[in-house]
């Protein structure tokens, strides 16, 4: 290795945090191996039945460690300003008292490994690498399978001082001492007290969305909390969609789907399930590429009927954290379609009571992307896959229509802006909230939300080929509290109607909310959906959307004067076409 700028910082962090031994890491699968063989031995994860599957681990983390911890998550900048009322500010000077020195000593009697990983393909432009140093085995083997990790991501860096240092510790696990920081001019993450995914694999939420959202508005791109999928037709055209979607609400099953028998030659692609890093191309359009290599995907709820390429994808190769364990060593978890076998064991190791879920809700599953059935030929393709649309979501009982279509650019990026979703087991605090998630980035976006709309708009602006915006809400229910749409697969006949309106197909019919299926354009035949519940699906509430949209007025004004002209001028013209 011959980067002087990595082996002085890597240096530095080995005189503060004082670890046992330093490991650089260089990816290998040997490596690998040896990861897992230190985690076996001393219980950090336990071997689940090599003949079902293959490669599988189970780790248990600790129980109050088990998703994010959104209030523990900072944004260190000059001023409060520049990170904005959606975020948590702490000024760089109390930050390095405060969290800084929680890494004096904190490696001793550990092993400090030095991860370098690549983020994006191998060869592609739009690639970014960072360092994790970090004292956790856990994360750099899970590390190896989310990213390029190792040698390709020093041979990609070379000398440049360009990367993103993140520094890790497990420290003493304590809620009372865990923060995660990030330094974005420095492109820098200190997180300490927390082994879970969001709060540890810092090349995902911490550096793709959060250091990358700031790059990305400085360099004129963009970073989302987006799945991207491939959408072929049956004369096997393939047409690209990014999607965001709030933590927990379908991205992995979406980006994953498997067409119902009824939907005769068309298939789904899987690029990626999380993030997409996207960049105007030569011809004008959005190009996207997965930063990523693995799915940190979340257990429950995935099965055979909801997510069978899912299932196949993490029969091998996987490390699964607090799920529940058969007798037979095998993972379980609720929604696996199994009923819970005689003498379970819940995610914490104990019997399991019957009383409360066996597997934590927020439970994970962290496997290779090349494993996925469906994953897409272009998922390596260094210039990535141009983007034809964009899905924006959320997880609402009511309101929100099962589709429609922005009018425009700036329509769409309102679309975004305005998102409400119910929020999930996948961050600590109540589920089932209701909350605003724009663009799904709320937990994510690393600078003033404000200026992040500002950067939407702008992105459009002189960028003819910018994707369609589309609005999707599979959850809404009826009165008595029963889902309307049957999801899951079927959800490709709305993926159809996008489509039609993509390639010109469709019409369309305006109303005041955007462009909504016009009678018969959405297939719903074989689904057996009454014509009343279809009605409902579709149905504008007018009374309930202005009520929402005091709530959005609300929201929009925390931003103050950073909030841009074009979101107020969208919000202002639904309220008077809602109104007329
Ligand atoms: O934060 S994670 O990446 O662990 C999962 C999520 O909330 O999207
Ligand atoms: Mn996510």
């Amino acid at each position: 290795m011959n980067n002087h700028s990595l082996s002085t910082w890597v240096e530095e962090v080995a005189r503060q945090t004082q670890p046992d031994r330093v490991v650089w890491c260089d990816g290998s699968e040997e490596e690998y191996r040896g990861l897992i063989r230190t985690m076996l031995a001393d219980g950090t994860l336990l071997e689940l039945d090599q003949e079902e599957y293959p490669g599988c681990y189970l780790h248990r983390s600790h129980p109050s460690d088990v998703a994010r911890t959104e209030h523990l998550t900072f944004i260190c900048t000059d001023k409060a300003e520049d990170v904005g009322p959606t975020n948590n500010w702490m000024a760089p000077a109390d930050a390095r008292e405060k969290v800084g020195k929680l890494f004096n000593g904190s490696m001793r009697g550990r092993t400090m490994y030095v991860v370098p990983y690549m983020m994006g393909p191998v060869g592609s432009p739009a690639s970014k690498v960072g360092v994790e140093i970090t004292d956790s085995p856990y994360v750099a083997a899970s590390m190896r399978i989310m990213t390029r990790m190792g040698k390709v991501a020093l041979d990609h860096l070379g000398s440049s001082t360009d990367f993103c240092r993140g520094l890790h510790s497990l420290g003493d696990l304590n809620p009372e001492r865990r923060f995660i920081a990030h330094f974005p001019k420095e492109r820098l993450i200190w997180s300490v007290g927390s082994g879970y995914g969001g709060n540890a694999l810092l090349g995902k939420k911490c550096f793709a969305l959060r250091i990358a959202s700031t790059m990305a508005r400085d360099e004129g791109w963009l970073a989302e909390h987006m799945l991207i999928m491939g959408l072929e037709d049956p004369e096997g055209r393939t047409t690209y969609i990014c999607a965001a979607f709030p933590s927990a609400c379908g991205k992995t099953n979406l980006a994953m789907l498997v067409p119902p028998a009824s939907q005769k030659g068309w298939k789904v692609w899987t690029v990626g399930d999380d993030i997409a890093w996207m960049r105007v191309g030569p011809d004008g359009r959005l190009w996207a590429i997965n930063p990523e290599a693995g799915y940190f995907g979340v257990a429950p709820g995935t099965g055979r009927k909801t997510n069978p390429h899912a299932m196949d994808t993490v029969r091998s190769n996987t490390i699964f954290t607090n799920v529940a364990m058969t007798p037979r060593r095998t993972p379980w978890w609720e929604g696996m379609d199994s009923s819970p076998p005689e003498g379970l064991v819940d995610w914490q190791g104990r019997p399991w009571s019957g009383k409360e879920p066996a597997a934590h809700p927020n439970a994970r599953f962290c496997s290779p992307a090349r494993q996925c059935p469906s994953a897409s030929p272009m998922m390596d393709a260094p210039e990535g896959v141009p983007i034809s649309a964009f899905i924006f979501g959320g997880r609402r009982a009511k309101l929100a229509p099962l589709v429609y279509e922005a009018r425009d650019w700036e329509h769409g990026v309102y679309l975004g802006a305005s998102m409400a979703s119910e929020t999930t087991a996948a961050a600590t605090g109540k589920v089932g909230v209701v909350r605003r998630d724009p663009m799904a980035m709320r937990p994510f976006c690393g600078y003033n939300m404000g200026d992040y709309f500002g950067h939407w708009l702008d992105m459009g602006r002189g960028h003819a080929n910018m994707p369609k915006v589309f609005h999707v809400n599979w959850f809404r229910q009826n009165d008595a509290g029963k889902y309307l749409w049957p999801g899951f697969g079927e959800n490709l006949r709305v993926l159809r109607w996008m489509h039609d309106r993509i390639h010109g197909v469709a019409k369309g019919r305006e109303t005041s909310i955007g462009i909504l299926p016009e009678d018969g354009e959405l297939d719903t035949s074989g689904l057996g959906i009454e014509p009343q519940a279809m009605r409902e699906l579709f149905s504008v509430d007018r009374d309930a959307w202005l009520e929402d949209l005091v709530d959005q007025e609300q929201f929009f004004g925390s931003f103050g004067k950073q909030m841009p002209e074009g979101i107020w001028r969208q919000h202002h013209n639904l309220r008077e076409r809602l109104k007329g």
